[in-house]
């Protein structure tokens, strides 16, 4: 594993075909775009989608118990040339004190001075962060506040607090009725009323508890804050977050909730798609699971789980690494543990290739995540006292700085530049290796098995030769892709390769639509639609490959036939699945058609020709 930074400018997302924007202009034709809704298959847009303003893509950069200072200057240094959008940080309000790290998330006021730093370093990290094109998020805890099994106490800004008693904040009132703690997952009422963990449950269906903790997160948006994510949101009621939500300064604010997805429970996940985006904890099992056994069943992972534009997805955080649910740094150890095995450095491998999967493939918005090592899942980061953290130190083993590996700044690199493309020329052999691509801005190849494997790949990259952005910062390793999207390359045992046109040899940067675009894959789509001034077409349906029905991600369609639009991809032979066809302009409107959803089957033999007109 590699910790060497690139330093490498990221670069601007590209969303659509230069040629085809082009043509659009030239051929624009007057016409009053139809407004119907999508019928039923296509999800609505979520009000607080991860869209970075710094336009740089959303990719989260998840530092847990990293120091207001040290956050700073790794924006400075890392975070920002790497091309993160938003890097999310520990809870900053006041808790009790301990060495623990898990003192965070018992909140005694909302006084943003606790271990990790005084308000001023806060203030003074978005700023840090802002001016590195970093947008900071929030982890915020407002479930509760400490443990009743803690009993009384001093905070970390020297506020006193007891069971019931938050001087000048909240009283006996203030918390649910329910005073013991959660015993059954499978009763609502316990679970949104009762004390999680004997953490005193506020009783957040009250106006004065919604107007404290919405005070608290405005206080935190007037620092410059981009959004929250929101802790323990299963246990709070949808519509009370809903409720704190319109009391923000910022009602747009990014919102991802921590609802961790648990079939058979009554609480479930799809009641928190109102108010934003939820974690999508499924995704991180599967992950798992599928680098475990078979990574062709990747090509699916987004089946059954949220709609792409709300899910928030990850490899690991800080309480799956601690409870072994999902893969993590530490997965080896646990695995050795578990199987009685000596350690293997390919675990630490596959963790890798899980990250550069998530950053790959058209789902969801990724999180990284970037913690310290740790024996005692309790231990608080690397140097804690019981009121403060030493700064994070990427030179000491102890911490992780995931952000620092080549892979993962190579792989946020790639993420930015094939945003909103879509899923392109899958390829796998039926068990531990695959690869696909992103439109015609970018390619990745998986090897999850013990032995390395040469083949020749078939991309819908143009002409070029490629840095791989996973084997090299510096572009030392690249590879030469053909006039026909092929090219050959040796993937290492547990090993990747990644390339887009944003890094290639010489840092010239292929034209990726030189001439007219041939159809990309087997399946090709044709629709003859009028378009206005800046506006493409696009075919987005209910299958990755076409965008899983994100217009951002759908397959944009060529008009140098205009006002036909056309182009193609490739999907599994027999699969059958519905689409539409939208017209996007250059701020991202949507117009979907009007009527249902169409369908469509491929053929056995993997083709199929779609010939619509726009309705
Ligand atoms: C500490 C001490 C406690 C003490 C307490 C109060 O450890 O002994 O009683 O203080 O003094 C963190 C730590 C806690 C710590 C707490 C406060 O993890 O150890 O307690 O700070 O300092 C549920 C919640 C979920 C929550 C998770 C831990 O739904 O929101 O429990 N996560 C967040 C944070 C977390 C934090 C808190 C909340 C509290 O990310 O770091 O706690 O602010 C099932 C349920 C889940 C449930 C889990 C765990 O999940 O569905 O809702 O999460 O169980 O109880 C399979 C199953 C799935 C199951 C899952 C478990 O996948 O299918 O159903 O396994 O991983």
């Amino acid at each position: 594993m590699q910790h060497s930074p690139s330093g490498t400018a990221a670069p601007r997302p590209l969303i659509r075909l230069a040629a085809a924007l082009a043509l659009a202009l030239l051929l624009a034709v007057a016409g009053s775009p139809a407004t119907s809704p999508p019928a039923q298959g296509s999800p609505p847009v979520p009000s607080g989608g991860a869209t970075s303003e710094n336009g740089r893509g959303d990719a989260i950069l998840n530092l847990f118990q990293w120091t207001w200072d040290s956050v700073a200057a790794e924006c400075t240094s890392t975070i920002g040339p790497a091309g993160f959008g938003y890097v999310q940080v520990s809870p900053p309000q006041e808790t009790i004190q301990g060495t623990a790290w898990w003192t965070s998330y018992q909140p005694v006021s909302y006084k943003i001075e606790g271990k990790l730093g005084t308000r001023a370093e806060f203030a003074a990290m978005v700023e840090t962060c802002d001016a590195a094109g970093v947008e900071v998020i929030v982890d915020a805890v407002i479930n509760h506040t400490t443990g009743a099994d803690g009993g009384s106490g001093t905070g970390t800004a020297g506020t006193p607090y007891g069971i019931d008693d938050f001087p000048g904040i909240y009283g006996a009132a203030d918390f649910n009725d329910c005073r013991t703690d959660i015993s059954s997952y499978q009763d609502r009422y316990q679970v949104q009323n009762c004390r999680l963990l004997s953490l005193q449950d506020l009783r957040t269906g009250s106006e004065y508890v919604q107007n404290t903790l919405a005070g608290y997160m405005n206080d935190l948006l007037s620092l410059g804050v981009a959004g929250f994510r929101i802790d323990a949101a299963k246990h709070i009621p949808a519509s009370d977050l809903a409720a704190i939500k319109a009391k923000l300064s910022d009602p747009n604010a990014y919102w991802v909730q921590e609802v961790i997805g648990a079939a058979g429970e009554p609480v479930q996940v799809s009641e928190y798609t109102g108010t934003g985006d939820v974690h999508e904890f499924d995704y991180a099992r599967q992950l798992k699971s599928d680098f475990d056994g078979s990574i062709a069943n990747l090509q699916r992972i987004s089946n059954g789980k949220l709609p792409s534009a709300q899910a928030g997805v990850f490899v690991d955080n800080h309480d799956t690494e601690r409870n072994g649910e999902t893969m993590n740094e530490t997965w080896g150890a646990k695995y050795v543990l578990a199987n009685g095995e000596t350690m293997n450095e390919t675990w630490g491998a596959k963790y890798v290739l899980a990250n550069t999967f998530m950053l790959a493939y058209p789902y969801g918005s990724p999180s990284v995540y970037s913690g310290y090592t740790f024996t005692d899942e309790d231990a608080g980061a690397p140097g804690a006292t019981a009121t403060s953290v030493p700064d994070a130190n990427c030179d000491s083993d102890a911490w992780t700085c995931t952000q620092r590996w080549t892979e993962i700044q190579g792989m946020v690199g790639f993420y930015n530049t094939v945003a909103g493309t879509a899923l392109t020329n899958w390829w796998d052999d039926g068990g531990n290796q695959i690869a696909f691509g992103r439109g015609d801005k970018g390619f990745v190849a998986i090897n999850n098995t013990d032995s390395a494997t040469t083949r020749t790949y078939s991309s819908s990259l143009p002409a070029g030769t490629y840095c791989d952005v996973v084997a090299a910062s510096d572009c030392s390793e690249t590879i030469t892709v053909a006039a026909d999207g092929t090219f050959s390359a040796t993937l290492p045992a547990y090993g990747a390769l990644a390339l887009h046109v944003e890094k290639t040899s010489g840092g010239t940067t292929p034209d990726p639509d030189p001439g007219t675009d041939p159809v990309a894959g087997k399946v090709s789509a044709s629709v003859h639609a009028s378009t206005v001034l800046g506006q493409e077409v696009r075919i987005v349906g209910s299958v990755p490959e076409l965008g899983g029905w994100q217009p951002a991600s759908g397959v944009a369609l060529d008009a140098s036939g205009y006002p036909s639009w056309t182009g193609g991809v490739d999907l599994p032979a027999g699969t059958s699945f519905e689409y539409k066809y939208v017209k996007v302009d250059d701020s991202g409107a949507v117009v979907w058609e009007s009527g249902a959803n169409r369908t469509a089957t491929v053929g056995a033999d993997g083709t199929l020709a779609l010939n619509d007109t726009w309705r």
